[in-house]
């Protein structure tokens, strides 16, 4: 389904003075107003094809209806994400579950969303029906050259896949590892992927890049072979300068400082992409900023002190996605939560006042310090966010014009009510 203009724009017009009271203290009190809702307009955060379904547990999954059938259903899912956001403006696929039959037609359908396809994820976690060899002991790594020779050849049709697309980067993230001791050698294991890697490297367009990801723990649960972002770093840097690394927030053991780990990362130019989400205990794939918003502003005030201090671009140098997917929530609104978490902290970590915070560690003045981030984050920036969203052509209030429009029925009458996405 197509969101008409007219109904965000009847939405806009009767929450408007509401609005416009709220932010009347932002353009007249705060002098940097402007540029921070430019730079929010700007900022566009990728949604994975994976997400747009309920997502499962390896004890049961319960599916919403109205689910998406289709790639082209996907894209449209999240073309309504964008109308009603103006921030979800990119679309990140997984191969084999989202395989086009026409690149050209599901392009041009993007475009018609204002969509374009951000970082391709190929897939050697599961074997495929009529898939020559298992990945039960590993892909990249695996102690067969022929198994190996498979998830090679798998990811460089992942590119050709994007090219055509027009992608312009390759996520690999693998389950590769041991569940026992003594199961592998390490160093063997590190090796084979680095040389699996590297031929997958070789085939990469001259302006791609690849994305190394790293997870500490599951499916494996002795050894993980990019099982963190030390490895993920060797990885990339063997590999050289298209590959980077890629940080997923719930890919940490517990208590991880994540925002220590992105700033050095990006000291090296080595940070490439972002995968968000939130987790109290481990890979939770729980909604971005639901249980430790204050840990992801923190890692956007590193994001942004280090991205600055690079001269990057914030909202085209690195990739920005979101990767959760969970079984109670319409995922539609899951991700409308998501987006606008990840504008939250973005738009506070603009806040913090750098020069400020940088004589406060100069005359170690920790209070001070604690203070200017904390100034930041306790700051509501709600109508800054709206306001970028409302010029940018998005609604003042996504979530609550969803419903108002109720889109999921809607979506449930189109699509019916047992659809199953392809995918997790
Ligand atoms: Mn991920």
């Amino acid at each position: 389904m197509q969101l008409e203009a007219y109904k965000i724009a009847d939405h806009n017009q009767k929450a408007l003075e509401a609005h416009q009271r709220k932010l009347s203290y932002w353009t007249d009190e705060i002098a940097n107003a402007e540029p921070i809702i430019q730079k929010l307009i700007d900022f566009q955060i990728a949604i994975p094809s994976w997400a747009l379904g309920t997502g499962g547990t390896r004890f049961g999954r319960f599916p919403g209806g109205g689910e998406p059938r289709s790639l082209e259903e996907k894209i449209a899912d999240v073309g309504l994400l964008h109308a009603l956001n103006q921030s979800s403006g990119a679309i990140s696929l997984h191969i084999p579950w989202d395989i086009p039959t026409d690149g050209e037609a599901i392009k041009s359908l993007a475009a018609s969303f204002g969509l374009r396809f951000d970082a391709m994820n190929s897939n050697t976690f599961q074997d495929q029906p009529n898939q020559e060899h298992s990945y039960k002991f590993g892909s990249l790594q695996h102690v067969d050259r022929a198994v190996r020779q498979q998830a090679i050849d798998h990811n460089i049709d992942v590119i050709k896949h994007g090219v055509a697309l027009g992608s312009n980067s390759l996520t690999v993230w693998l389950s590769d590892g041991s569940c026992f001791p003594g199961q592998l050698n390490f160093r063997k294991a590190f090796e084979r992927t680095q040389e699996s890697l590297q031929e997958i490297y070789t085939a990469l367009p001259d302006d791609w890049k690849v994305f190394v990801e790293y997870k500490a723990f599951e499916p494996n649960f002795y050894s993980m072979t990019v099982g963190d972002w030390g490895s993920s770093l060797l990885f990339a840097t063997k590999l050289g300068p298209k590959a980077y690394t890629l940080v997923d927030l719930g890919h940490h053991l517990p208590n991880a400082n994540i925002e220590q780990i992105v700033s050095l990362l990006l000291m090296e130019g080595k940070l490439g992409g972002f995968h968000f989400n939130d987790s109290k205990y481990g890979d939770d794939d729980l909604t971005v900023g639901s249980i430790r918003p204050y840990q992801l502003f923190l890692i956007f005030n590193e994001l942004i002190e280090g991205m600055d201090a690079k001269g990057m671009n914030h909202a085209t140098d690195l990739g920005w996605m979101i990767d959760a997917s969970h079984n109670v929530k319409d995922p539609l609104e899951d991700l409308l939560q998501s987006v606008e978490a990840i504008q939250l902290a973005y738009a506070q970590a603009l806040l913090v006042d750098r020069s400020a915070l940088e004589e406060a560690r100069d005359a170690n003045d920790v209070v001070r310090a604690q203070e200017i981030l904390q100034e930041a984050y306790r700051t509501d920036v709600r109508p800054l966010v709206a306001e970028a969203r409302r010029r940018a052509g998005g609604a003042l209030h996504p979530l609550a014009l969803f419903r108002q429009l109720n889109i999921r029925q809607q979506l449930i009458g189109e699509r019916g009510l047992k659809t199953i996405a392809t995918g997790l």
